[in-house]
This record gives C-alpha cells, structure tokens and sequence, in this order.
C-alpha cells in the first residue's frame, strides 16, 4: 500500500500544497541557478556574479508587482534561502507575504556514471533528510531534484535510467516524510539530432521507470509534482516538428505513463526560445480530457528576457521586472490556452 508511514496530517499538507503549486492559470518560477549556471547568465550581460549582484537580481524578481497573480512557486537555490532583501526581510518570506510558496534545489550537481559514455547521475541524498529538516526551518515547503538524460548513440543505456529513477524515487520518498513536495524533474535533453519520435520513445520509456521505482519507493503520487521536458525535436534535427504536433505528442506519451492522480505536470523549458516555450504550453492545453494540470516551471524562458533588460543596473530594475511579469502572464494565459501572439506586443 501506498504512503503507509505518512500520517494524516502530513498527507493533507502534501496534498494542498501541491495543489496549490499548480493552481489554475499559475506556474513556478525557477530561480535556483546553481554558481556555475547563474554565472554563465552573468557572463552574458556582464555582471560580476557576487553574493550582493545575486542577490539584488533574485530581490528584483521576487519583489515583482503582482507576480503572484501567475506565479505560485519559487525555487530558491541554497544560498538565495539564506539572504535577506535590503529591507532585512528573508526573501523566503518576501515570497510568501505575497502569497508566493518558497521552495528549494536539493540536489547536489551530476557525476558520471562509471561505465558508461559520460552519462550522469544527480547526487545529494547523504543526510538529505538533515538538510530538509534545516531547509523547513527556513520557510521551504517544496524540494526540486533535477536528474539528466541525453539522447544519442545508443543513449541513454538502461543503467542511466535504472539509476536516475531510483535516485529520483528516493529523494521524493525522503521529501515527502520530511514534509515537503518533491518536484521530480527527469529532464531529457533538448540537444542532439533526434527526431521527435525518438524523444517520445525515450519519454515514455523513462517516465514509466520513474513512476514504477516512485511506486516502489511508496511516494504519495497526490503529494508530488513531475518538472519534465516537453516532446519536442532534437535542436540540431533538421526538421523541426510544428507546436500541435509537439503538444499532441507530449500529452500522448503523458497520458501512457504518468498516473491521473499527479496532481500536475509543470514543464521545464529546456532552452526552448521563450515565446516557442508558451505556445507548446498553451497548445497542450487546448486538448481536452487532461487528468492532470499541465503547468509550467521555466528558468529560462521566464528570466532571460527580464535579464536581458536589467543588465545589473538598478535603474533598469523596473523595465526587467514588468518584462518578467509580462512572461509570466503570457504563460498564465498559456495554462488556459488563451495565450495569442498578439499578447507579446502588450508589453506595459
Ligand atoms: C534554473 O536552472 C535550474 C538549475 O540548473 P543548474 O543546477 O544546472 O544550475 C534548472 O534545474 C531548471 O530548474 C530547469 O532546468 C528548468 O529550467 P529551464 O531553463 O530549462 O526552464
């Protein structure tokens, strides 16, 4: 039987929270860079990547007007958990004194996988469960661990995926007896040459090795969200399959091995052009029939046009902010499928 350790309470925290993280018509915003990564985005508009810089660009978007109309979730990385905004105030807290629910990146980065081409596995489950109990005590009520599948030669091998999923399954179980919603997130990889029914092949091979090892691992399906990539064509294919074909395609390989009872699928962007990553959401959600919400959890393909227009300047901090708000809303309207392309030139 499922979740039998999980008391009652714990069971309608899960539950509401996660919910409440795929609320009708909002999404999460991932903020959870790790160094490495919020470097390189740094890099492209010239800003040094100290603690303050990171800090005052994360203040910025959290401090957004009316975010909290499309957004219901941040994820936090490590360290923007631990600062405060320059009024003293943890921005945790400035999440949520919007209403805004605060999670946070457990994971601990990839390592190879031995024996095989470079493939990855995601580490960081030693003393995962301390680590959550601090993370609570800070305000986090969600957990994000991102595992990675790259299509190619003979790629992934089963031992990647065997790996993963199990890695994947015992985080989430961890996460939840601590409280928190694990966000499950098997990103396979955009790049490569692949054609989209490879990608759906790949898909639906590693979505139902996470479902059954989350099964195995007595993960309460209805206290979890799965961050997966859409089915798209590989980025180096030559022809690129059109926005109904990948929604039509995506939704087919969910439907085959994600459980109804997941409350939501908020999808990652996976480097997806921002505007191209709102029409695939808003097209998925035009098909009727869906068990679950089909919600959004982009990094990307929220941030870096509000990136762009800040440029690490405090005078710019309004123009990224209503950039930032406006993606937000496109993708708001993309959860009803009401997004128009016509939105895009209604910039405030
Ligand atoms: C925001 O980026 C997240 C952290 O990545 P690193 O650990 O590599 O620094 C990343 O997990 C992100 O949440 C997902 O990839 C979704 O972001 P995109 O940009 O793909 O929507």
């Amino acid at each position: 039987m499922n979740h039998t350790m999980l008391s009652n309470t714990v069971v309608k925290e899960l539950t509401e929270t996660a919910s409440a993280m795929v609320a009708k018509g909002k999404g999460i915003l991932a903020a959870d860079e790790s160094d490495p990564t919020i470097k390189k985005r740094f890099d492209s508009i010239g800003v040094d990547s100290t603690p303050y810089n990171r800090r005052d660009y994360r203040e910025l978007l959290f401090t957004t007007p009316d975010l909290e109309k499309y957004i219901s979730g941040v994820i936090l990385f490590d360290e923007t958990l631990r600062q405060s905004g320059k009024n003293g105030v943890p921005l945790a807290e400035v999440l949520s004194q919007k209403g805004i629910i605060p999670g946070i990146k457990v994971d601990k980065g990839l390592t190879n996988i031995p024996g095989t081409r470079e493939e990855k596995v995601t580490q960081g489950l030693d003393n995962l469960g301390d680590r959550l109990e601090e993370y609570k005590s800070l305000g986090a009520r969600f957990a994000k661990w991102r595992a990675v599948i790259k299509i190619g030669n003979h790629q992934p091998s089963r031992l990647c995926l065997d790996i993963n999923a199990h890695t994947l399954a015992r985080y989430a179980a961890v996460c939840q007896q601590a409280g928190l919603v694990p966000i499950v997130e098997p990103e396979i990889l955009i790049n490569g040459p692949h054609d989209i029914a490879t990608s759906r092949t790949i898909t639906e091979w590693t979505l139902s090795k996470v479902f059954s090892e989350l099964s195995r691992h007595r993960v309460l399906i209805e206290g979890m969200i799965l961050k997966p990539s859409m089915v798209t064509s590989g980025d180096e294919h030559t022809d690129q399959a059109d926005i109904a074909t990948v929604a039509e395609t995506t939704v087919k390989a969910f439907k085959r091995t994600v459980p109804a009872a997941l409350p939501g699928i908020a999808f990652l962007s996976g480097g997806q052009s921002s505007e191209l990553a709102t029409q695939h959401l808003n097209a998925m959600n035009k098909i009727d029939g869906l068990p679950w919400e089909l919600s959004f959890s982009f990094g990307r393909a929220l941030q870096e046009k509000a990136l762009q227009a800040w440029k690490g300047k405090p005078e710019n901090a309004k123009d990224a902010q209503d950039v930032l708000f406006h993606r937000a809303q496109c993708n708001g309207a993309a959860r009803f499928g009401e997004y128009t392309r016509h939105m895009e030139n209604q910039l405030k």
